[in-house]
């Protein structure tokens, strides 16, 4: 058995002061620093977004952010711009032990999807590469971490289960958005589709 623990989005702007700021957001770091030395295979993701992102409520004019939209793949949040490519706002938390990592994924960059999940993006067919990377690298036991809980974190447990690994989420560790309800929602889903809540 080879335990993975992947790192969902420990970036600035979803910490406080950031652009989509989840509450109490920075506070999982030094957990997560802390877990980093007991896996053998550690990942991090870097949500990574083009300016001109479909899921920006300000590249659809009149639209206001935390408002919903149609896209080809599905429903959309539309979100304040944030984790713009090499900005201040998509660097790794300035206490994340971002060395540690084995690699780092990047996600959301194709403008006209967006992409929660470390394994695919919203159309939930596209793959990052996340499960070959893991599969090559012997890993069966996953545990993630990260920001937030009801987005990125849940959609990657759920996608993970789904791809047959054994998939563990340690909320201590995690800090949600909670959109209308949204919280509850993902962990009541994480829990049906056999996710272990630790
Ligand atoms: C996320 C909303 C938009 C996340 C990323 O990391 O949960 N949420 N982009
Ligand atoms: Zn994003």
């Amino acid at each position: 058995m080879t335990e993975a623990l992947i790192v969902i989005d420990v970036q600035n702007d979803f910490c406080p002061s950031g652009a989509l700021a989840v509450a109490g957001g920075d506070e999982i770091v030094p957990e997560i620093n802390a877990m980093l030395a007991d896996y053998s295979v550690r990942v991090l993701t870097q949500d990574w977004h083009p300016a001109d992102h479909a899921s920006f409520a300000a590249n659809h004019p009149g639209a206001s952010p935390f408002s919903m939209v149609e896209m080809p793949y599905g429903p959309q949040v539309l979100w304040p711009v944030h984790c713009v490519q090499g900005t201040a706002g998509a660097a790794f938390h300035a206490r994340l032990n971002a060395d540690a990592a084995d690699l780092v994924i990047r996600k959301g960059f194709r403008t006209g999807i967006d992409s929660y999940s470390a394994f695919f993006e919203n159309d939930h067919t596209t793959p990052t590469g996340l499960e070959g990377y893991l599969r090559t690298r012997g890993a069966t036991d996953l545990t993630l971490v990260g920001l937030a809980t009801d987005f990125c974190v849940a959609y990657s447990a759920l996608d993970a289960v789904r791809l047959g690994f054994d998939v563990k989420v340690r909320l201590s560790a995690c800090r949600g958005i909670d959109l209308d309800g949204s919280l509850a929602a993902a962990l009541e889903q994480m829990r049906n589709a056999g996710v272990k809540l630790v």
